[in-house]
């Protein structure tokens, strides 16, 4: 990160339900993966990707929600200073979607604390399962632009599909956000 200057480095948070696919989705995006003492100690995983946009190098510290109930009292800590977010649910299990205003409220409530603006994403994971989905994708996109997020993706861990395009989007909203 060195030669990265101040305001090209983020920090993403992805949260959302457990088993949706938040691990697998940063795992299959990352080089590299921090020691799993950080994930014991702020129920997180925490990974860094250096990329390229607009001929600028940026760095995105990626955090990766636990989910888990018994780790919900770290969240505050797991939001505080983000500068995007990525919501995820799984288009396979219609539960996901339900559990998103809960997810999306614990979020911008951090974000009201340090009276900061920050763009968030929806993220439908296992598109490669879409003979079970049950989520209609227009429902979806519905609820993102209802809670004023500022895009819809949908997604494939598995194969890879849609994968790089979901980073470099939230990415380029942060780079546009804090100008
Ligand atoms: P989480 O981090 O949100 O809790 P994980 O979710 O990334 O741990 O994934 C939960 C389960 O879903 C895993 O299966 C994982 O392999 C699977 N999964 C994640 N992404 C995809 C995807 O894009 N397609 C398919 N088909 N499966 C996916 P297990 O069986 O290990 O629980
Ligand atoms: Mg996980």
């Amino acid at each position: 990160m060195f030669d990265i200057i101040e305001k090209n480095r983020f920090k993403l948070c992805v949260f959302g339900d457990g088993g949706v696919g938040k691990t697998s989705l940063s795992k299959r995006y990352l080089t590299r993966v921090f020691d799993q003492d950080i994930k014991m100690t702020i129920g997180a995983d925490l990974s860094v990707k250096y990329l390229e946009i607009d001929d600028q190098s940026v760095g995105l510290q990626i955090w990766d929600f636990a989910g888990e109930d018994r780790f919900k009292v770290l969240f505050p800590s797991f939001a505080k200073g983000a500068d995007g977010g990525i919501l995820m649910f799984d288009i396979t299990r219609y539960s996901t979607l339900k559990a998103f205003k809960e997810w999306l409220s614990f979020f911008t409530d951090e974000m009201k604390v340090s009276e900061k603006k920050i763009p968030i994403i929806m993220v439908g994971g296992k598109l490669d399962l879409e003979f079970k989905r049950s989520v209609v994708i227009e429902d979806a996109m519905a609820l993102a632009e209802s809670h004023n997020l500022q895009g819809y993706f949908e997604c494939s861990a598995k194969t890879g599909e849609n994968v790089d395009n979901i980073f470099e989007n939230i990415t380029k909203l942060m780079m546009t956000n804090t100008g």
